[in-house]
Formats: C-alpha cells, structure tokens, sequence
C-alpha cells in the first residue's frame, strides 16, 4: 500500500492539490485538484477570497478519498506577508485584505517614527516591501484600530486554513519570519519590536517549525471528509517550499523561485543583516531547518499575467513566449519599481516606463512581452552580481524552480544575460518541497539533503546553457 501525502500549495492565481509518494529512491505526483484563485474587490479593498478557498481546500481533500487514496497527512503552503485576525468567538473580523491592496501606502513612515529603516532591518533582516505584515498591521493601527481591538488572534493566511482543518492556533516559523516581526536570532517574535509598534503582543501564536504534528482533523472536518489524517506543517510559506525542492544536493547553490514572483537568491546558514545587504534590499526569510533564504524578490510573472489577463483573450503563456522571441524591440524597464506592484494597467505601465525613460515604446502583447522578459533576465544579472558580492561566492548555475520555469523563452534569455548555466524545473518545486517536508516528518526521507537528492532524481529538468 502505498502512503500518500497531500500538498495543498495555493499561488496567488491558482490552487492545487497534489498526492506524493515514494516509489524505491523516487518520489511520484499525483495532481488531484486544480482551482483559480485572484484577489478581488470588496468594500474598496483588494481581497482574497478565503471561504472559497477553504471551499476548494476541502472539495480536493474529498477527491483523494474518492480515488481511495487517503492520505496519511496533509499540509497547506500559500503566499506570505497576508493574514487574518479572529476575535473572541474565533470569527474572522474584516476581509482578508490582499498585500497588493494600497492600504500600507505611506505605513512605511509611520513605522519607522517609532523604529528607524535602518534599525529594523538590522533586528529582522528582511527586505523593505511595503506589503509586509509590519504595514499592514500600522494601516490597521491607524485606520482600522477597532479591529486591532477586538483581534485575539492573528493567524498567517496558511495558519488560518490549517487552524480551520485542526482546531489548533499556530504560527508556522518560514511564513511568520515574512511578517518582519521575528527576530532572526532568537528566532521567534521580537516581543520588544511588536509593543515598541503599538500592537498587541497576545494575537501573536506560538511558532512552530515545518515538520510539527499539528494534529488531526477536527470532528466536523471529519464528519465532511468522511476521513481523518493528520496536518502536518510544511514551510507554509511557498516560496520556503519551493526552495526545498531545489534538485540538488550541493550546498551554495543559486535559485530563482518563480511564478508570480521571481525570487532570487541562495541559502545562508546565518542572517546577513549588515548595512551592505540592506543597501541591496536583500532579505532574510527563514527556512526549513533554521536556514536563511537570502534573496530578493523580483515583480517577476506577476507582470506577464497581468497584461495576459488585461488583452482577455486566450492565450496561453507558451504563445506569448513565442510571439515576444520574434520581437526585437531593445526597450528595458526596472521591473523592481513600485509602479508595477498593481498598476491600473500593466500594458500602459510599460508603455510609460519605456516612454518616461525616452525608449521605444511597445505595442501589443508580443513586444510588451518581449520588454517584459528581456527586462526579468537583465534584472536577474544585477542581483546575481549583488548577491556574488556579498556573499563573497561565485554560482556558476542557475536553478530555475516552479511554474516560471517552463517560461523557454526566459530560460534562454535568462542564460544568455547573466552567463551561467540554467538548470529549469522541477515545475511543481512548492508542492514537492511541501511533500517533503511531511515526509521527512513522516520518516520517509532522513532529511533536506536527502530530499533533494530524491527530487533531482524523480523529476525531469531542463539545461540551457549561455
Ligand atoms: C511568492 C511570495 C513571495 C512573497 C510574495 C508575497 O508567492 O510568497 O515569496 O514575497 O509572494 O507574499
């Protein structure tokens, strides 16, 4: 009998639910359940819908029984940065505003009244982005503080879904650390940061690593399912699991994680928080087993699916890769400015960042496509020479994991900018990296290393050299 193992990994544009397990040396996925997902509007705010998704949680967890494949554990990844606060009763208090929502415009300053940039990145180690929970949580100081109020608990948007499956409050360690609020030294909250903020210290749950037994299913889930199994938790944060998956057994090793987001970076045993690093706005998020994702986060695909969803015809990201390799047009953006975290339009945004900077301004999807890509690959070269420098390390490879990579057409480009070879896949690195946090929780793999070495032989990759 097999022993199946269920991720559950949610992007910000779809949701899956995906079976693994191991056969000899080699792990197998089964994709069982497959969902949109997106923000929408609510109350005038960017939202996301997480009874819907809760929904789906639940409707792919019935499949797996329905295909007599029950699984021994499950567990939950999702973006970071977002959360949810319950009150007394355990009821959800407001929406679960989205992080690209405008409500931290301006937070930034608020913040740093009470604590200067400079000293809080020196206490976090993680990177200025303006949706951090940290802003998030000071537009709620400010503007909404009946919530803060009433809020008993704050539970990460992961940590939700896993308290609704278990009945168990908790604050998984990778995604808490993207709150900017735990301190990479004691690893756990920096109570004395949070109450310098204002904000209470009580909605705050205890952190518990990847790989802790959180419990079984309550009676009513199981009542539903018509199952019990237990949750276990991953690095809830995606990005955290998608770095597990990395195929290889190598220690410095250099990675983009991309989908919505193109997360570039490596691993460090210890936090940089030195004044160079943030100089770079190169960020300290915490991984499985208490290593450092060093890294920067990058607009990344977010930019592709944007002007994909806005000319609202059906094509498919394979074709706009072929369309935007016919172009020529030499025009860049820096794909890091702030304009394109949730322009009106995307295709405009471009368009006046090649305009304000006095290039040639691209028309239709193919050329704005083709600005789009040469600009990731170009970007990428920069912070490979960041990071290079920092670290005082030279990576001779890329690996390119998750859904971006099967993006031919970047990979190329991407080996081309920066010199390097790119080793692509696998596509599904944050669903398998979610899998094998459990099996190592479960006994089935010894440990990271091991897992990897597993993945580098299970799933297929592709090699693009300059
Ligand atoms: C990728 C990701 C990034 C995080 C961003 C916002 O899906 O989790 O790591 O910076 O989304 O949460």
């Amino acid at each position: 009998m097999n022993q199946y193992y269920l991720a559950i990994d949610i992007g910000a544009s779809s949701g899956r639910h995906i079976l693994g397990h191991k056969e000899g040396e080699r792990m197998l996925l089964e994709e069982i359940h497959r969902f949109p997902n997106g923000m929408t509007e609510k109350d005038g705010e960017l939202i996301w819908d997480v009874d819907s998704l809760f929904a789906e949680i639940k409707a792919g967890m019935e499949k797996c029984a329905a295909q007599g494949k029950i699984p021994v554990s499950v567990g939950i990844d999702t973006w970071a940065v977002d959360f949810v606060l319950l009150d007394e009763e355990n009821k959800r208090i407001g929406n679960a505003v989205a992080y690209r929502d405008g409500r931290t415009k301006g937070m930034d300053e608020e913040v740093y009244r009470i604590i200067s940039e400079k000293a809080l990145y020196k206490r976090t180690g993680i990177q200025k982005q303006i949706f951090n929970t940290i802003y998030q949580l000071m537009s709620l100081k400010k503007r909404q503080p009946q919530q803060l109020a009433k809020a008993r608990k704050l539970l990460m948007i992961p940590d939700y879904f896993h308290y609704l499956l278990t009945g168990t409050a908790s604050a998984e360690y990778t995604n808490a650390t993207t709150t900017q609020l735990v301190s990479p030294k004691t690893k756990t909250w920096d109570i004395e940061l949070i109450k310098k903020l204002g904000y209470p210290e009580e909605i705050f749950q205890k952190i518990r690593t990847p790989g802790t037994v959180l419990g079984s299913l309550t009676e009513e889930i199981q009542k539903e399912l018509g199952y019990d199994c237990r949750v276990i938790l991953p690095a809830t944060h995606d990005t955290g699991s998608a770095v597990m998956a990395v195929p290889s057994g190598k220690k410095d090793i250099l990675y983009i994680s991309s989908g919505t987001w193109s997360l570039m970076g490596t691993e460090l045993m210890h936090a940089d928080c030195s004044e160079e690093s943030e100089l770079h706005n190169l960020t300290n998020e915490g991984g499985y087993s208490f290593r450092f994702r060093y890294l920067k986060n990058i607009m990344g695909l977010w930019m592709i699916q944007s002007v994909k969803k806005e000319i609202g015809q059906d094509m498919d990201y394979g074709t706009i890769c072929r369309l935007a390799s016919e172009e020529t047009i030499a025009s860049l953006v820096d794909c890091n400015e702030e304009r394109f975290l949730a322009p009106a339009s995307m295709a405009a945004e471009v368009k006046y960042a090649c305009r304000d900077s006095g290039q040639e301004i691209p028309e239709g999807i193919e050329q704005t496509a083709a600005v789009i890509y040469n600009s990731l690959a170009k970007c990428y070269e920069r912070t490979i020479g960041e990071i290079e420098e920092i670290t005082g390390k030279q990576y001779d490879r890329i690996y390119i994991v998750g859904g971006g990579a099967n993006a031919e057409y970047l990979n190329a480009l991407t080996a081309k900018a920066t010199n390097r070879t790119v080793i692509a896949g696998p596509i599904e690195a944050t669903a398998i990296g979610n899998i094998a946090a459990q099996m190592i929780a479960g006994g089935e793999l010894r440990d990271l290393k091991e897992a990897r070495e597993c993945i580098y032989r299970s799933f297929p990759i592709e090699v693009y050299e300059p």
